[in-house]
């Protein structure tokens, strides 16, 4: 239940820091998740026989919010490169926003993730005031996905309660950001996302960091459901 973030360090120079973690975790993750820092550092070109032969998770994190024609826009032109997924911000709102994108990503075969709450101090600041009309706008376009923090379990408890198993819950805030593996998952998340704690390692290390965090994960899974 293991997604893994992709986003190089400012010192890398080339997409081989994410074609290399990426070929090293395929087997054992369920996805990966590439945002703004690859796409700004080495543009969107590169990614179009990435994701190919995945068959898992490969989700577009440049977290839309725009007007709904645009975002459905930069929608299709992420399918067109190979993510079947994608994340945009819950608070543009419906009408003739995300009702749009959510039409297109339906389509074309996209799996939409809204975020409803994130894993900062500041979210909340103004999201998480309005985490329930965000998880309405999830539920009423059938969002495939929310993103709520690992960081905040009692909200993803929240969330969960609300939406029952509907939609999918994906968490990050695992490990830099302070949240134990498998304590999302034990609130009721369905996927852990991870970045820096399994990728800002040696290559060689990877491989065994993330089997690590499956292992803990497991471990704190058998402790909360037994
Ligand atoms: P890390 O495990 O290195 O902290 O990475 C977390 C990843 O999840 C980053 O790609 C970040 O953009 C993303 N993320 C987050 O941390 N909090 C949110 O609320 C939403 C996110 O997409």
């Amino acid at each position: 239940m293991l997604i893994v973030a992709l986003d190089p360090p400012i010192n890398v120079g080339s997409e081989k820091w994410v074609t290399e973690r990426y070929k090293v975790l395929r087997d054992i993750v369920k996805g990966f998740k590439i945002g703004l820092p690859a796409i700004v550092k080495y543009g969107i070109n590169w990614l179009n026989n990435l994701f190919k032969d995945y068959d898992g998770l490969s989700i577009a994190d440049l977290k839309l919010a725009d007007i709904g024609d645009i975002m459905a826009l930069t929608a299709t032109m992420l399918r067109n490169v190979g993510f079947n997924a994608v994340i945009a911000h819950a608070f543009v709102g419906y009408e003739k926003g995300i009702e749009v994108l959510a039409k297109v990503c339906e389509k074309e075969g996209i799996k939409l993730i809204l975020v409803v709450s994130m894993s900062h101090e500041g979210s909340k600041e103004f999201i998480d005031r309005h985490i329930d009309e965000f998880v309405d706008t999830a539920e009423r376009v059938g969002s495939w996905g929310v993103v709520a923090p690992a960081t905040r379990p009692n909200v993803i408890q929240y969330i969960r309660s609300k939406v029952g198993s509907k939609i999918k819950i994906i968490s990050p805030g695992v490990g830099v950001q302070g949240a134990e593996p498998g304590a999302a998952l034990c609130a009721g998340a369905d996927y852990e996302i991870v970045g820096r704690a399994i990728t800002y390692s040696d290559l060689e290390k990877v491989r065994e960091l993330a089997h690590g965090l499956l292992e803990s994960q497991k471990k704190r899974l058998l402790l909360c459901r037994g």
